[in-house]
């Protein structure tokens, strides 16, 4: 099944601005970006898409930045019309899949920032999976 395209792929997702692949894990990333906080809350959100081109599981166990001071791995579910916040300690993405990080949904919840984060300015966030490997990415502050 691990023919020649997750390859070429990761090849060509390395040459765009916004993408950050691993040939090695065969997992890829696009749109990520983290949305500008209030000033004085030391919160943010941060949202991507996640490429699976390998034939096998690849699983997310943890998020690192050194632009703070904790990253966490977040779940929002509805429950009884309420929203609450769910701390996920892994999250799989299945062979030749895509997960999608995304508002009301999964997050990375970044808390306590080391500097001021502007719309435009850039977090870089690694992404560890287990065995492991890490794949940096680079997240835009968006408004
Ligand atoms: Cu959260």
């Amino acid at each position: 099944m691990r023919g020649r395209y997750p390859v070429l792929a990761g090849l060509i997702l390395a040459l765009t601005f916004t993408a950050a692949a691993s040939e090695e894990i065969g997992v890829s990333v696009r749109d990520a970006w983290v949305r500008e906080s209030p000033p004085g809350v030391a919160m943010m959100a941060g949202y991507m898409a996640l490429r699976n081109d390998t034939s096998r599981s690849q699983v997310l166990v943890a998020a690192r930045s050194s632009d703070f001071e904790t990253v966490m791995i977040h779940r929002t579910i509805v429950k009884d019309g309420m929203a609450r916040m769910e701390h996920a300690s892994q999250i799989e993405i299945t062979p030749n899949a895509s997960l999608l990080f995304a508002p009301g949904g999964y997050h990375l919840m970044l808390l306590n920032p080391k500097r001021t984060l502007r719309a435009g300015d850039r977090v870089d966030v690694n992404l560890e999976f287990r065995g492991g490997l890490v794949l940096p990415v680079a997240f835009e502050v968006r408004k």
